[in-house]
């Protein structure tokens, strides 16, 4: 737990020093990188043009259709060769994914682990074949591979973050009273571990803010319905649902609305991504307020390969600002929303 909070305030002073467009901060990197292979990591040889592999986990929601789209804009606008995978949903078939490419020779490896421990061997193969991974949206876990030893970075958000923010909104709007039914994202998925985390460290101190159960949903519509269908047999008195994505938030209210309650009045629910959909309910009041978490990974994915090819060093961690979205603004928002 500490570890995990030293990482995160390591990130904000790399997010700094990111953003301040020096991109480099000998205190936040942890051994070097870049382009000379300090700390271990392989070379990248500085092209006009790469083939890199891009390592999706699934494309079962808007949020993975922004970021692919993302990615694919930025290699065609690069004149970069995109080699790209779909795991499905399978993170046997990332590890076997991953291996293609570099059976393919890529240049470089973006990768969007599906859960942290299964796609650790897939990160160490890449790095023993010489080709530096970057990790985008979803990380690793951190006992046992690193950032600067094992891959070159991890570009996200600070899930934490995410679930304190969503925690705090919760706070705000309950006064500080609820029972809560909990729809946690991919067992094992580095955004349902610190989502879970930030969001239980913030309610903590508050003696009125009770979860009644937790459950995995999968990040996933249909099955964020039926884990809140269930929930809600066992536990009729819930008035508060947190997800951990829109899509399971979305299924929730579904759910809610077929065991005749009203979402947004009898239940409030919360959640995160800002997706279309999300916003969309937020007007229409069934859904509270979503924290935002930004799928277009594109312009900072390439552009961070580029400093690390130019043998820049690079932070062990690069955050994405996520935006907050209620109703006070999810009308002027949605149009630009995913
Ligand atoms: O919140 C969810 C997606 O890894 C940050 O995965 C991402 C999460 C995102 O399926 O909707």
């Amino acid at each position: 737990m500490k570890a995990r909070s030293a990482v995160g305030a390591l990130a904000a002073v790399a997010t700094l020093a990111f953003a301040a467009g020096c991109g480099s901060d000998d205190k936040a990197s942890s051994g070097g990188g870049g382009g000379g292979g300090g700390g271990g990591l392989p070379k990248l040889e500085k092209k006009d043009t790469y083939k890199v592999g891009f390592a999706q986990t699934e494309s079962n929601n808007p949020w993975r259709l922004a970021q692919t789209a993302s990615m694919k804009d930025e290699a065609k606008k690069q004149g970069w060769q995109l080699v790209y995978t779909d795991a499905a949903g399978d993170a046997a078939k990332q590890v076997a994914d991953v291996d293609s490419m570099i059976a393919q020779k890529v240049d470089a490896i973006f990768l969007a682990p599906r859960e942290e421990k299964p796609l650790v061997p897939a990160v160490k193969k890449a790095k023993a074949a010489g080709i530096p991974v970057i990790l985008l949206d979803r990380s690793v876990d951190p006992k046992l591979a690193k950032a600067g030893t094992d891959y070159v970075t991890f570009i996200g958000s600070d899930f934490i973050e995410e679930g304190k923010r969503a925690a705090d909104w919760l706070i705000k709007e309950t006064g500080g009273k609820a029972k809560i039914l909990e729809l946690e994202g991919t067992t094992g998925a580095s955004p349902a571990n610190d989502r879970k985390k930030g969001f239980h460290d913030a309610i903590a101190s508050k003696p009125g803010m009770k979860v009644l159960a937790s459950q995995d949903g999968d990040f996933a519509r249909d099955k964020g319905r039926q884990v809140a269908e269930t929930l809600l047999q066992a536990h009729p008195d819930a008035d508060v649902i947190y997800a951990h994505n829109d899509e399971m938030a979305i299924g929730a209210i579904t759910a809610l609305e077929a065991a005749g309650k009203k979402p947004g009045k009898d239940v409030t629910v919360v959640s995160v991504d800002g997706e279309k959909d999300a916003l969309q309910a937020i007007i229409d009041g069934k859904l509270g307020a979503t924290v935002e978490c930004n799928p277009r990974f594109g312009p900072k994915a390439f552009e961070t390969l580029k400093k690390y090819a130019a043998g820049e060093k690079i932070p062990p961690t690069i955050i994405n600002p996520d935006k907050f979205y209620d109703d006070s603004n999810a009308k002027k928002e949605v149009a630009n929303a995913y």
